[in-house]
């Protein structure tokens, strides 16, 4: 998956994308990450790239002419790619659409800043916006991280043995059941016994009703389309 990231900040995204799982899909290629300053796109000399809100209001917007060069020279350099917005107007990311977004060849991902950004770029430029949550951060480019982070992860080969996104929260539509590791005592606080016992059906069992345990006390919401969901993938 190819994945350009439009911001002001391409320093933002030095570290957490370098490492570990991320880490490990930029340089076997699995994920082709570039990030643009958009600013290279501004036309003035003090290369402008906002602006006082027309009608008036809090601070600036960000210019529609910039991000839309920037945008057409970026969807040139390859086959063109979806067009990702992050901003708290958009469709709320979830898992659901982790995986929709997982299955495209390219994302082009802008982030915004400021105020927001002007409505004729969302309006003609932009295929989808994505929100990360009902709160506002500083900028976009925090947001899109967690989207190419969780998005990679769902890439076939991205995870280890280790990991498997297949049997992981979300993928069956519920909250994970607790993990324990070793030492089985510690302060006198035990692990289930069942998880020790090696009954493979009984622990299965049990982590089953405890995922529908956690779901129903910290997340009915979820049951509520549990079960309409289709089985997470191969
Ligand atoms: C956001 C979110 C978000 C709004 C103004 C950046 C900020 C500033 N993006 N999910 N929540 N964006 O708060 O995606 O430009």
């Amino acid at each position: 998956m190819r994945v350009d990231i439009l911001t002001l900040f391409p320093e933002a995204f030095v570290g957490p994308l370098d490492v570990s799982m991320i880490g490990r899909a930029r340089q076997t290629g699995l994920l082709d990450l570039r990030l643009h300053n958009f600013r290279e796109w501004a036309s003035d000399r003090h290369r402008t790239v906002d602006d006082y809100p027309f009608g008036g209001g809090q601070g600036m917007v960000l210019k529609v002419d910039v991000l839309d060069e920037a945008l057409m020279h970026v969807q040139a350099e390859a086959p063109p790619g979806r067009v990702i917005l992050l901003s708290p107007q958009g469709r709320l990311l979830d898992d659901t659409l982790v995986r929709e977004l997982a299955a495209q060849s390219r994302l082009i991902l802008v982030c915004g800043r400021y105020e927001g950004v002007d409505e004729r770029f969302i309006e003609h430029c932009v295929d989808l916006e994505v929100s990360i949550g009902d709160y506002v951060v500083t900028g976009g480019e925090l947001p899109a991280m967690v989207l190419v982070d969780a998005v990679t992860r769902q890439l076939p080969g991205a995870l280890g043995d280790e990991e498997s996104a297949r049997d992981e929260s979300f993928a069956h539509g519920l909250l994970e059941h607790p993990q324990y590791t070793r030492p089985a005592e510690y302060r006198g606080w035990n692990v289930p016994e069942v998880l020790l016992s090696g009954h493979h059906a009984r622990i299965e069992a049990w982590k089953q009703e405890q995922r529908l345990a956690r779901t129903r006390e910290r997340r009915p919401d979820l049951l509520a389309d549990h079960g309409r969901r289709p089985p997470a993938g191969p």
